[in-house]
């Protein structure tokens, strides 16, 4: 059975960006009952921007719980932290000594990152993507869920495990292969990526009152000044997310009427929100009945965490086998 790995870094409350264009698509892969999907709130990876420490440990929990609630309670899903798991650290430093360099220069998003975190470029920024590497292959993930800014990432990990693999004469690691996550999410601003840390986003679980601003106040087509003159969907990031949530039949006619100008912007909005209510309405009673009983959510990490060990120190093992790694127990 094909390993999936994936995971998402706790630097804010999950949005739809992360819903939509990745945490869903991690249920419906769980669905085909073909993959044994692991997935990780990737705590040290959120180490590389600034952060505030007294907070961190709720905004873990938040994300492991919204985790759950978006839909992988109910699969047989493994659901833990990174930091429970020291291996991603240990294997990260091997791999950092076959990582080529190079590459890691060319990363667009230590490039955007190191734009957007000015002051506080660091080299955990810059070394990112080995960890993400280390992540992988510490499972022997096979299959990687990965967004458009991820791939260069997965690319560097498939590296990582040719050239170690090359280096020391093994096949220890199997090389990841890509499942494309297609759909990106813009925020409210209409310009950039719906981010946690942008102040663009529109809460997985904030209520419906909330929502409902947040989107009476979102960009729509620049162009379409007034009411009368014709939208663009194509361009509009409400009609992306319509596309995501609303039924097919009758996104045809919202473009149609976007179009024709049949419709206004406000119009449309509102058909979005009733779609998300749909959606969302399931995942917020789940995330209610989780927060009602936070051990749920504790002892799902605490159990992941633990299963995910045992993989991972097997793995270590492997590693250090091919790399001639013995220790105390080195011989003459
Ligand atoms: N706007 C988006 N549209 C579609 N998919 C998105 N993802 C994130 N934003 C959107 C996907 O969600 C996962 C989250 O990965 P992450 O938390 O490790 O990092 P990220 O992509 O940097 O997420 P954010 O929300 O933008 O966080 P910050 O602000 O901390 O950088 C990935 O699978 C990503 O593709």
């Amino acid at each position: 059975m094909a390993t999936i790995f994936s995971g998402m870094q706790p630097t804010g409350e999950l949005h739809l960006g992360n819903y939509l264009g990745a945490l869903r698509q991690w249920v419906e892969l769980g669905r085909s009952g073909e993959h044994e999907g692991i997935y990780c709130v990737v705590d040290c990876h959120a180490f590389t921007a600034p952060y505030d420490a007294k907070t961190f440990p709720s905004r873990v929990f938040e994300t492991a719980l919204t985790f759950l609630a978006g839909g992988l309670a109910d699969q047989d899903a493994t659901v833990f932290v990174q930091s429970d798991v020291p291996e991603h650290m240990e294997l990260a430093w091997y791999l950092s000594c076959v990582a080529p360099m190079g590459e890691l220069g060319r990363m667009t998003q230590f490039k955007e990152k190191s734009e957007q975190h000015k002051t506080a470029v660091n080299a955990g920024l810059f070394t990112y993507p080995i960890l993400m590497a280390a992540d992988i292959l510490l499972y022997k993930a096979t299959l990687v869920p990965v967004g458009h800014d991820q791939i260069q990432h997965l690319e560097f990990a498939r590296d990582c495990a040719r050239h170690f693999n090359h280096r020391f004469g093994k096949e220890v690691f199997p090389e990841p292969k890509p499942h494309p996550l297609t759909l990106r999410i813009r925020g409210t601003d209409g310009n950039e990526k719906m981010s946690k840390s942008r102040g663009n986003a529109i809460g997985l679980l904030e209520p419906e009152a909330a929502i409902w601003k947040k989107l009476k106040g979102a960009f729509t087509d620049p162009e379409r000044t007034t009411r009368d003159k014709p939208g663009r969907p194509e361009i509009c990031n409400i009609f992306t997310m319509h596309g995501a949530v609303t039924p097919a039949e009758k996104v045809k006619q919202i473009d149609a009427d976007c179009r024709s100008a049949a419709i206004g912007c406000g119009d449309c909005k509102k058909m979005l929100a009733e779609s998300l209510e749909v959606e969302l309405v399931p995942i917020r009673a789940r995330a209610a009945e989780l927060r009602a009983h936070p051990e749920r959510v504790t002892t799902a990490l605490a159990e992941g965490a633990a299963k995910c060990r045992t993989i991972a120190q097997k793995t270590m093992v492997e590693v250090k086998d091919a790399a001639g790694v013995r220790g105390s127990k080195s011989k003459p």
